[in-house]
């Protein structure tokens, strides 16, 4: 079954991983050098072992492909993925007067009065960049990443134009399916290492043989329990839909991690994850009527005969 592959690296994680403190205070259990393949035609992979919310894999992506950076978009999906790292860039700025949020990742899960006074106050900032354009163009964005790079590459020339890295990527497929310079990069070495979290699926390179399109993902670090899961779903859609915009069946989705991590308060999680039954790989549609790679909605894209395992609960390390 096409999930084992992610099941087995999870127990070579917990099994073969060395123990390492990391940047949140954490503490993760880590292997680097990894790498899964998915073959697309078996089923969509998205994992069934634990129910994973394909609606925030869609509205990401998207926001990802309309070249936003700011998180507005995400809020009116209901999507809050991304709240922690633009609301850490609030509460660290001069114009932040509420209560201390130092440290507030690691705080909130261990200290039940604190985490009423951060749940509240990221209330009040979900509901300003909602509501309010200046504080929104202030405090919304999440920097020099994805869906920035991907559309819109400012130009190092004096007059030149940025680049829509995704547009091209089209073309080439479609002119120049043999090309073996068909990439799409997320990592600006002068720009993303100030972003409040610099972009952790770093570069993609895609492929074309036998009239299938295969991708392969260069992830950095990977949250091997919350983060990658969505990550594989996300990348899967997207060969999808780059190969329904193409002319293409879908291949292989190639996975390639740096760092391979479960965090400490994930093992148990994933322990009773390991312990789980399997159930069939969903389809996935595409409205067949849509044009172009830019004009996908979230109605246009659904996940036929999903079924899973509950949702299993962990704290996002900030
Ligand atoms: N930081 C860390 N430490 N790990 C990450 O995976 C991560 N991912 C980011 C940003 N920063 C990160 C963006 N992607 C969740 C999933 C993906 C994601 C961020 C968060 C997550 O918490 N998923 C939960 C459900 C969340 C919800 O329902 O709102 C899950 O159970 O899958
Ligand atoms: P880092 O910048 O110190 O590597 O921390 C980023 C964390 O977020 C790390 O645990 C990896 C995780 N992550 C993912 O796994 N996938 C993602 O898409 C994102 C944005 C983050």
């Amino acid at each position: 079954q096409n999930e084992t592959v992610y099941l087995d690296l999870a127990q070579k994680i917990l099994t073969e991983g060395t123990f390492k403190e990391d940047r949140t205070g954490t503490g993760t259990y880590s292997i680097f050098g990894t790498q899964m393949r998915f073959n697309l035609a078996e089923g969509f992979p998205i994992l069934t072992t634990k129910k994973v919310f394909f609606g925030l894999i869609k509205s990401e992506l998207l926001w990802f492909l309309r070249g936003d950076n700011n998180i507005r978009f995400l809020l009116e999906h209901n999507n809050h993925i991304w709240d922690e790292w633009a609301f850490k860039k609030w509460i660290e700025s001069d114009q932040y007067q509420g209560p201390d949020m130092t440290d507030f990742g690691r705080r909130a899960p261990l200290d039940a009065d604190f985490n009423a006074h951060y749940q509240e106050q990221k209330q009040i900032f979900v509901d300003r960049i909602l509501n309010d354009d200046a504080f929104m163009e202030e405090f919304g964005y999440i920097g020099e990443v994805y869906g920035k790079l991907w559309r819109n590459w400012a130009s190092v020339l004096p007059d030149g134009n940025s680049t829509d890295q995704v547009g091209r990527l089209i073309n080439e497929i479609k002119n120049n399916p043999n090309s073996r310079r068909l990439i799409l990069s997320a990592w600006n070495a002068e720009t993303t290492p100030q972003a409040p979290l610099p972009s952790c699926h770093v570069l993609s390179q895609y492929y074309v043989a036998d009239g299938k399109l295969s991708a392969q993902l260069y992830q950095r670090s990977g949250d091997f329990f919350l983060g990658v899961p969505f990550n594989i779903a996300s990348y899967s859609l997207l060969i999808h839909m780059i190969a329904a915009q193409t002319g293409y069946q879908v291949g292989d989705f190639v996975h390639t991690i740096g760092d391979t991590h479960i965090y400490k308060n994930h093992v148990d999680q994933v322990q009773e994850q390991l312990q789980r039954p399997q159930h069939p790989l969903p389809q996935l549609w595409l409205n067949p009527a849509v044009k172009s790679i830019f004009d996908y909605t979230m109605d246009d894209i659904k996940l036929i005969d999903y079924t899973s395992e509950p949702a299993i609960k962990a704290p996002v390390a900030v």
